[in-house]
């Protein structure tokens, strides 16, 4: 995080108590009204430093009552974490890909990965509200005075259902490191930072205009109800990120449903959003409160995270993340062994947050020769498709397994991936080491 001109809450201290920060608040949303509209001089701050500083301390003094602390020694996944099935990753737990291999088009609940910037909340359904409030909403409803949805007001709108991929913004961040030699910042994913569920759940759209949806929202602003995150020492609230109203009434649900169950704590429980095809950040779990905005609304998570910043990206940084990259994976372990001379079939998946896959070629002599790949879906965007090829290795060594797909956007995975400092997007292709025994 950049140094700030507003000192950071101390962790445990209630900012809203404190009048100070009020004013300031008050003072930094009319500055940033004002800068958006062309009337307030930066001052030499950056334009991504300033809008960091505002979501910061905006957040500091917006916050619904504190959940109670957990105890240090309390798991932040509730669900059982087999070695064979997951990498823990601090908070975060990674699918293994050879943990896939024989699932459906579907990953199991139980397989599928968590990313919790703190821990997941165990909520009941029953005394679970949803809150609408905002300048975008028609008579302005304040946070104290919002437009609220029980469980049972959303699970009696009509639902839909659809498969979409949940994928983190960092996976397959750890390749910029051992394929490229860069540092990055981050949870070094490799590909298992993904997952893929039939979603049920009511469209936002619905909920948006039933709360008063009017002609100047701009943008909408879901919050989860877990813990606020402390990156650096600063408090930059509960986990929140803006969405424009365009994506909000296309096709994001508010999700109750994973596979046929009801959300499982880690995945919600009760109700999450679920944004097709875009960054998993989008996404955000035990939805609490989503503001409806006239304004364009800022959060750290969409100014000093998921944006791309770099020698290679603008000086501010890239726009926001939106749309998922292209990838492969084979389910298959790190090094695994095949028995030289026999016929063995090897299993992947391709997925890409801009179309469907319209093909994949697989290399089995370390980038030397392709072949394409079987195609075992019928490729449909936001989900991944799975394939196979076969093969009969005929000489013992080490070697690596290649898989390039290419979607129906007419992106192909390259080479190389051009780096970001926080490692986000990543999409070479990988080149997964295997022996032949
Ligand atoms: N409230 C809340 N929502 C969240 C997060 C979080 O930590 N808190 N993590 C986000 C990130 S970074 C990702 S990649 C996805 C992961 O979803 P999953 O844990 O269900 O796989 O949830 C998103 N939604
Ligand atoms: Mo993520």
């Amino acid at each position: 995080m950049p140094p700030s001109a507003v000192p950071p809450p101390r962790p445990g201290t209630r900012p809203e108590t404190r009048p100070e920060t009020r004013l300031e608040t008050a003072y930094d949303r009319r500055r940033l009204r004002q800068w958006l509209a062309g009337e307030a001089k930066a001052d030499g701050v950056s334009r991504r430093h300033l809008l960091t500083l505002l979501a910061a301390t905006a957040a500091a003094t917006a916050l619904p009552a504190p959940l109670p602390a957990r105890a240090a020694d309390t798991p932040a996944i509730v669900k059982p974490l087999p070695p064979e099935w997951f990498i823990q990753h601090g908070t975060n737990a990674e699918t293994r890909w050879e943990a896939l291999r024989g699932t459906g088009h579907h990953t199991p609940n139980e397989l599928f990965f968590v990313r919790n910037h703190t821990a997941t909340p165990v909520l009941t359904a029953h005394d679970w509200r949803l809150r609408l409030w905002g300048s975008g909403l028609r008579g302005s409803p304040g946070e104290d005075k919002p437009v609220e949805f029980g469980y049972d007001d959303l699970r009696a709108l009509p639902s839909v259902t659809r498969t979409a991929f949940v994928e983190c913004a960092g996976n397959g961040r750890a390749y910029y490191t051992t394929q490229q030699g860069e540092t990055v910042s981050g949870t070094p994913w490799t590909l298992g930072a993904i997952g893929v569920a039939r979603w049920r759940g009511v469209p936002l759209a619905d909920v948006l205009r039933r709360a008063g949806l009017s002609s100047r929202a701009v943008d909408v602003q879901p919050r989860g109800l877990d813990a606020e995150y402390i990156s650096g020492g600063e408090n930059l609230g509960r986990v929140r990120r803006p969405l424009p109203l365009s994506k909000a009434l296309h096709d994001v649900l508010l999700a109750y449903e994973m596979n046929g169950e009801p959300l499982p704590h880690d995945h919600g429980y009760p109700v999450r959003v679920l944004v097709p095809s875009w960054v998993g950040i989008a996404s955000i779990k035990w939805v609490g409160d989503i503001e409806v905005s006239a304004q364009p609304l800022f959060s750290p998570w969409n100014t000093t995270f998921y944006r791309l910043f770099g020698p290679s990206h603008p000086k501010d940084g890239s726009a926001p993340l939106t749309r998922q990259t292209i990838k492969s994976a084979f389910e298959l372990a790190n090094g695994a062994t095949f028995r030289a001379g026999e016929r063995h079939v090897l299993h992947g998946r391709s997925w890409s947050g801009a179309g469907a896959i319209a093909r994949v070629d697989v290399s089995t002599d370390g980038g030397t020769s392709w072949r394409p790949a079987r195609l075992h879906d019928r490729p449909r965007p936001d989900t991944w498709t799975r394939w196979s090829l076969t093969w009969t290795p005929r000489t013992p060594g080490t070697t690596h397994l290649l898989a390039r797909a290419t979607d129906t956007a007419a992106r192909t995975q390259p080479d190389t991936t051009v780096p970001n400092t926080q490692g986000y997007l990543f999409d070479a292709v990988v080149r997964h080491p295997v022996t032949v025994v």
